[in-house]
């Protein structure tokens, strides 16, 4: 048997953030990691989606051209993946020409089975970009809520699926013009076609998560119309038909042909240019998809049917999509910037705290929240305090009283054999759970195994039994040594890292799943040393707060009445150090601010000077003195530095 796992390809347009991990590539990491301690035949495959509507918005936003964007994002997504430890055996990109040219060698072949066919259609027609926009191009009211702002496939405040011509008040939302309907052609994929095969297939995979199955059948249900699978575009894979000019594949169409381009790759790079068939037209190949909540209907009904018309290919085998993940109780949102990148979490903190977190709290059967509360006492109470402190115990321990060489025992106690057979039945019990995709469970069951070590070691005391009974010492530390062993192995799928340094503190590599039950034991410490600094309520509250600072839309930043004002006259407020009390006019106007810059402005130096004030504050006292607004100033960490102009102006001038 032969494993063939697959993440879905991240879009090219943006960073890895909380959502993605916990939606598909943890659960996929730890998935294989568990498979390869198995030494089973498996490959994890994956690589960025660098077409599409998202990649070419995401573009025109920042001035560049999709090369660009997604030249930039493919490298930034596969450092952050591997700093996450999340390992791939191939990382491919769906611009390589290798992908062009197998989706559209995918494309003729079911167009010349029948498959496609042609249909004339009326689509939304930029005047003044001149070209046919695609959904994401055109935004609008959303014709349930009336929340404006909705895009012309799906409406972001309430969810709801549309269609552009469905849109109240309708604009480019590049030029911002009105765009006029317009025929034009497109082909579509004869998905009405593959109902019953589809419903049949499905039949079959009773197991399949319930969440993942009542999707599928509200779709079955509905019944399933044609698609077109082409574009008005530029950017994409050219539809590879003779005399067609201006159109590609629609992105969600070549996407999932990335996994099998990204398996010839590798099979490429290998030297095997053949190895990819195993893998993807033998049946006795496993093909296990992980993706998110979002990408249920692509992979369960419309890519199998993509398979099906093709003929050669196996089908999916599993997909364990899991649900959403919110963050502080809110919906992620990329375009509102509301979420956590990889890159910068991992900046701050250690990729393995993240792994618990998401693992211990991950959306498999229902939607999950993220908190940093949670993440800081995930790590301080239960990595550190239990895992941590069992490990560091026994390793300290035994350095300390037995020259770091662990002691050997033949007889033991009941509960000894207890915990020793605890272990032998563990890597089974967390096996089947992760086979089953239950990772979270999984993830308990070996802390459950951390927390009996530390029970066991109280109980024991060996603290007392080293000067009372040295036998039963000895035979305690064996057997803690023991657990430490097993933690090291059964930890590293899901703390790849952690499960690396204490292999290194014991001098022992273990690499075989089944071997943990064995009474193979480490024999030296090589080193000790604290696996998990706790993290203090400062740090947490500094993420938080990132956090919370909101996105404005321009008529809140238009709340504010931001002048220009001349410094008549200052001096420092009595009985403080820093405070200057400043006279300014404003145009016609005179008013008074206080504004703590004693510590970085004479008063006398301030006089004449142009600075920007925030014009409509409401009055308040600062330590007794009226204030009536607010003077700017960059601030750094040791510095404040007043805002001025770049050339003289009247004071009372608007900023803007
Ligand atoms: N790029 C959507 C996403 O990133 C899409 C997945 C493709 S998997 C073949 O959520
Ligand atoms: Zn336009």
């Amino acid at each position: 048997m032969r494993l063939l796992v697959t993440s879905a390809l991240p879009y090219a347009n943006g960073d890895i953030h909380l959502g993605h991990l916990a939606g598909c590539y943890l659960p996929a990491d730890i998935y294989v990691r568990y498979q390869r301690l198995k030494k089973r035949n498996v490959i994890h495959i994956c690589g960025t989606d660098e077409h599409g509507v998202p990649v070419t918005i995401s573009a025109e936003k920042e001035n560049k051209t999709p090369q660009e964007i997604v030249d930039h994002y493919y490298e930034s997504i596969k450092k952050s993946f591997v700093d996450f430890g999340i390992y791939f055996d191939n990382f491919s990109r769906t611009t390589l020409p290798l992908h062009h040219r197998l989706a559209q060698n995918f494309f003729l072949k079911i167009y010349n089975k029948g498959y496609i066919y042609e249909k004339e259609v009326r689509q939304f027609f930029c005047p003044g970009c001149r070209r046919f926009l695609p959904d994401r191009y055109i935004t609008g009211k959303c014709p349930k809520c009336g929340a404006d702002n909705a895009r012309g496939d799906q409406c972001e405040a309430c969810g709801h699926w549309l269609e552009p011509f469905e849109l109240i008040e309708p604009r480019c939302l590049i030029c911002g013009e009105t765009p006029i309907p317009k025929q034009t052609k497109h082909w579509y994929f004869k998905l009405s076609q593959f109902q019953k095969k589809l419903s049949d297939w499905i039949e079959q995979k009773k197991d399949w998560k319930g969440t993942v199955l009542t999707f599928i059948k509200g779709w079955l249900k509905e019944g399933l119309a044609d698609r077109p699978i082409t574009r008005d575009m530029s950017w994409g894979v050219p539809v590879p038909l003779d005399g067609v000019q201006g159109k590609v594949l629609y992105v969600w169409f070549d996407a999932p042909i990335g996994y099998i381009s990204s398996t010839m790759e590798w099979a490429e790079k290998k030297g095997e240019p053949d190895l990819w068939k195993e893998y993807w037209l033998d049946k006795d190949t496993k093909l296990i998809h992980f993706i998110g909540k979002d990408n249920i209907v692509f992979h369960t009904l419309i890519w199998p049917a993509m398979l099906m018309a093709y003929g050669d290919y196996i089908l999916p085998a599993e997909i364990p999509a899991n649900q959403f993940l919110t963050l502080e109780g809110r919906k992620l949102s990329t375009s509102k910037n509301y979420a956590i990148w990889l890159p910068e979490y991992l900046r701050e903190f250690s990729p393995d705290s993240l792994r618990y977190a998401l693992t211990r709290n991950a959306p498999e059967s229902r939607d999950a929240d993220f908190t940093w509360r949670d993440f800081q006492v995930w790590h301080n109470n239960e990595l550190a305090d239990i895992l941590g402190n069992f490990i560091n115990r026994t390793l300290t321990f035994i350095k300390k009283y037995y020259n770091s060489s662990v002691p050997t025992a033949s007889t033991f106690s009941d509960y000894d054999n207890r915990i020793i057979g605890m272990l032998h039945k563990a890597p089974q019990i967390i096996g089947e759970k992760i086979e089953h995709f239950e990772f979270k469970s999984a993830l308990q069951e070996v802390m459950k195994i951390a927390q009996e070590a530390n029970r066991y070691f109280d109980h024991e005391e060996p603290w007392i039994t080293r000067r009372t009974s040295p036998l039963i010492c000895e035979r305690t530390m064996y057997v803690c040594m023991k657990i430490v062993t097993s933690l090291a192995v059964l930890s590293e799928p899901f703390l790849p890292f952690t499960s690396e340094r204490i292999k290194k503190m014991i001098n022992f590599i273990p690499q075989d799943w089944d071997e943990i039950g064995s009474p193979d034991v480490a024999k030296t410490i090589h080193h000790t040393g604290i696996l998990f600094q706790k993290i203090d309520d400062e740090v947490i509250e500094v993420q938080v707060n990132k956090l919370k600072k909101p996105k404005l839309n321009i008529e809140d930043f238009q709340k504010l009445a931001l002048k220009t004002a001349k410094i008549l006259k200052a001096g420092l407020v009595p009985g403080t150090d820093g405070l200057i009390k400043c006279q300014v006019e404003v145009g016609k106007e005179q008013k008074q601010i206080v504004a703590g810059i004693g510590k970085h402005y004479r008063p006398e130096d301030l006089i004449g000077k142009i600075v920007i004030i925030v014009d409509n504050l409401k009055p308040t006292k600062i330590k007794g003195v009226l204030s009536e607004g607010m003077l700017l100033a960059a601030v750094s960490k040791d510095d404040i530095v007043l805002l001025t102009t770049d050339r003289p102006i009247d004071s009372g001038e608007t900023v803007k």
